[in-house]
């Protein structure tokens, strides 16, 4: 099994750029994942290379042409003997969550289509949704309108990659957080509050029951805390 593969098609290759930085950095520069972004316009033809052009229809903005589309996502397609996973950015999309983090974890190959303007001509999805070798997925990261896809691919790339083995140091807080926050009416809980050095820090002290060493006691008061914020969100 070879490792995952991640392709990104921006007209700004540039927004991409901390995919060099920290942890992601890391596992790139460790062979543990391989990430290629590329630029949509050099796909275009024509003189302008242009990418865009005016809604069908009418109204405010453009809109980004389906063959420039096409050309980008058949090229990066065929350097790919696996299925590949189509991820469209548009706040119109399904809203991401940990569970998609889990189950894009586990592809190997995605492609993240990153519009602009007003978004991507339809018939991108409805093309590839007919073809056999490709899933197609509309995302949208949260009930917020960005300039473009670029920074929610980011956050999707983010999440996924730290799921993929070998890529965080430490499995064992991976380990911790994939159990997931539950009370004794398994409710799903938010994270308790963390503390470190020093025990006292402008007049603040740490809880005292986090340095008794006593696990159940502290397990019981971590459950408590998570239950009050859980209770604090709904207000
Ligand atoms: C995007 C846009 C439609 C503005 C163009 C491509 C995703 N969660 C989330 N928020 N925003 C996005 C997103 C993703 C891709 C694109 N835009 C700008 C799109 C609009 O209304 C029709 C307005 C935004």
């Amino acid at each position: 099994m070879s490792k995952p593969r991640f392709d990104v098609i921006t007209i700004f290759p540039d927004y991409l750029a901390p995919l060099s930085l920290s942890l992601v950095g890391k596992a790139q520069e460790n062979e543990l994942i391989d990430i290629n972004v590329h630029d949509l316009r050099d796909f275009a033809t024509g003189v302008h290379k242009s990418v865009d052009d005016t809604p069908y229809g009418g109204g405010a903005g453009m809109v980004m042409a389906p063959e420039p589309w096409a050309s980008a996502i058949d090229s990066v397609a065929e350097k790919v003997d696996q299925p590949h996973e189509l991820i469209i950015l548009t706040p119109a999309g399904k809203k991401f969550d940990q569970a998609t983090a889990y189950e894009l974890a586990s592809k190997e190959h995605l492609i993240f289509a990153c519009g602009r303007y007003e978004g991507i001509d339809f018939r991108v999805t409805e093309h590839y949704r007919t073809q056999s070798t490709f899933t197609v997925r509309e995302i949208s990261i949260g009930d917020y309108v960005l300039n473009g896809g670029e920074v929610a691919a980011l956050v999707i790339l983010e999440a996924i990659i730290r799921l993929i083995p070998g890529v965080i140091g430490n499995p064992a807080s991976l380990e911790e957080e994939s159990h997931s926050i539950r009370n004794g009416s398994d409710q799903q809980l938010v994270e308790y509050p963390s503390y470190t050095k020093p025990q006292e820090w402008r007049g603040l002290e740490v809880p005292a029951v986090l340095l008794s060493g006593n696990h159940g006691e502290i397990a019981r008061w971590r459950t408590q805390q998570s239950e009050i914020r859980t209770k604090k969100l709904q207000e």
